[in-house]
């Protein structure tokens, strides 16, 4: 099924250069950027992204790392999106994440973890809202389309 996922590169990803080294593997998945966009998240943001995790004892480590630095926000569209990027991301421990995926290759740490990727249909149509407005988000096909998908 085609699908939308919201994805971010966290503060550690663009602090270590691996902005490009994480966009690669996403595109060379085939999967399609539908808007990309490189912000600095104000707390408010990053607190009512990360709602859910509100009252636990990581959280505001969680809201500090999140708004330490700049992050580039992404929609990312692709046939089963939501479930393949967090495949692609692996474990949320790096040291419980798969060798071969984002987190397992490239990060040690829960608290550096380097990606965030929507983890259902109802999270990611909420996520892409909270950073997105509609004219932002481009429907647009690339001409390897076909080569991925027949
Ligand atoms: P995921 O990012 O894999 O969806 P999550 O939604 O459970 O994982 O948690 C969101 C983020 O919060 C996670 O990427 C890093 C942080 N986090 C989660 N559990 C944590 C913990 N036990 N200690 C420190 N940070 C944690
Ligand atoms: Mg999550």
């Amino acid at each position: 099924m085609m699908e939308r996922t919201f994805v971010m590169l966290k503060p550690d990803a663009v602090q270590r250069g691996l902005m490009g080294e994480i966009l690669g593997r996403i595109e060379a998945k085939g999967h399609r950027p539908l808007a990309i966009k490189f912000m600095r998240i104000p707390k408010e943001l990053a607190e009512c992204h990360y709602a859910e995790h509100k009252g636990k004892p990581f959280f505001n480590g969680l809201i500090e790392y999140m708004t330490s630095g700049p992050v580039l926000v992404m929609v990312w569209e692709g046939e089963n999106a939501i479930a393949s990027m967090r495949a692609m991301m692996g474990a949320t421990n790096p040291q419980n994440a798969a060798m071969g995926t984002i987190r397992g290759d490239l990060a040690q740490q829960t608290g550096r973890n380097l990606i965030h990727g929507s983890d259902g249909p109802e999270s990611a149509k909420r996520e892409i809202e909270l950073f997105f407005n509609d004219y932002e988000i481009l429907s647009w096909k690339r001409t390897s389309d076909p080569w991925f998908l027949e």
